[in-house]
């Protein structure tokens, strides 16, 4: 494991000049006991899944050190909080050989900083009125007192590192989806008309828990009938009518790794003669779009071909005469690559390359219909072509009509 971690440090290193320091705070501690959520870069960087601490690195003159400064733990506090890592685990479990408590960072920062040229801080995109958060009062500090300084959100570099996945992030992506399999096959074969969305989504977590996923990688969608419409449906509190569709876009984590699967299906068992039609067709779609997924490729390329393969498919259905009208039934792009986070970092104008994991989902939503069909499976770019992540959760029709009567 901390080879995994040095390597990847190693390689930012690489994307840095001389004169960088990069500066990646770990994320806070909620104050109520809910699940923490580490930063996804300091994750990265550090495999630490600890609130509060920062992790460095600086190259200067082509050597590049890594710095890491922790909380330190307060004997009266261990009661209520546990207790807290010391700087001689932290260096055994990250590798770093430079870790401090976080008491010295001010200092430290302060004598390092006139010798640098650029920081590259972890800042969220933040709109001008929003509250300055820690990091970003960190970077505001730094630039009103060492004004030699140029500044650079980290993303930028990050990004080059995180599009393409090692061996460790396959394995933590492929049991993602293997859990979330689990959720989905539970619903197949559990859920029935009348079902609230709410009961679908509790067999999905169930699974989840159960298999010991701390958290999910984004809030599930489950939409029965016309609630499949609408692309961000979060409600999931309808009943759902015999003879729905439902449409499922949910993915739990593992070790911070999300899965993003799509799934829609007949409530009852069994697709409508036009509810099949539809099916099909985006079924086509994706099936063609994910044997163009090899290295070179880029995404753009795949965008345009699946608005020309949906446009053919909605006229054929009756839907639309004129290309410029596809929108109103296809309104979202092909797909985002997948990792840490569910739209993971990436440069999308990139070429695909082996290592790279990209969804690929093509829907149609027919409104006055109250049919929405969405299909989405987690493709790894090989160096021959690509291999379906998820290929083991159901999506053929006479399946489907099988493991959901
Ligand atoms: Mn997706």
């Amino acid at each position: 494991m901390i080879k995994i971690f040095n390597s990847r440090r190693e390689k930012l290193a690489t994307e840095m000049q001389s004169g960088d320091l990069v500066v990646i705070f770990a994320n806070e501690m909620p104050s109520m006991p809910v699940s923490f959520l580490q930063d996804k870069n300091f994750y990265y960087l550090t495999g630490l899944e600890i609130p509060k601490a920062i992790f460095l690195l600086e190259k200067i003159n082509n050597k590049s050190v890594s710095h890491l400064f922790i909380e330190r733990g307060i004997p009266e506090m261990e009661v209520w909080e546990g207790k807290k890592m010391t700087v001689e685990e932290a260096r055994e479990l990250t590798g770093i050989e430079s870790v401090q408590y976080l008491d010295r960072f001010n200092n430290f920062i302060s004598a390092k900083l006139p010798n640098m040229e650029r920081l590259l801080v972890n800042i969220e995109h933040l709109n001008i009125d929003d509250v300055l958060d820690k990091r970003a009062k960190f970077a505001q500090n730094a630039r009103e007192r060492f004004i030699h300084l140029t500044f650079q959100p980290v993303t930028n570099l990050m990004k080059n590192l995180r599009m393409i996945k090692d061996e460790w992030e396959i394995e933590q992506l492929s049991k993602a989806i293997e859990i979330t399999e689990r959720g989905i096959r539970h619903i197949y074969s559990q859920s029935k008309a009348g079902d609230n969305e709410a009961k679908l989504q509790a067999m999905l977590h169930y699974e989840a828990i159960a298999a010991n996923a701390k958290h999910m990688g984004f809030s599930a969608i489950i939409a029965g009938g016309v609630n499949a419409t609408t692309l961000h449906y979060g409600e999931n509190n309808c009943d759902i009518d015999e003879n729905s569709l439902v449409l499922l876009d949910v993915g739990a984590a593992w070790n911070n790794y999300s899965a993003d699967i799509s799934r829609t299906f007949p409530i009852s068992g069994k697709f409508t003669p036009r509810q099949k039609e539809v099916y099909a067709a985006v079924l086509a779609v994706q099936k063609e779009i994910i044997e163009m997924v090899k290295p070179g490729v880029t995404m753009q390329e795949l965008n345009s071909k699946t608005n020309e393969l949906i446009i053919k498919e909605l006229k054929n259905l009756g839907l639309i005469k004129e290309n410029s009208e596809f929108r109103t039934y296809y309104m979202h792009s092909i797909g985002h690559h997948l990792g840490l986070d569910t739209h993971d970092l990436a440069d999308r104008t990139k070429p695909l390359t082996a290592g790279c994991v990209i969804t690929v989902e093509p829907g149609i939503y027919i409104k006055e219909e109250k049919i929405g069909v969405r299909i989405e499976d987690d493709i790894l770019v090989t160096e021959n072509g690509y291999r379906i992540l998820s290929k083991s959760i159901p999506k053929e029709i006479e399946e489907l009509e099988e493991l959901c009567k």
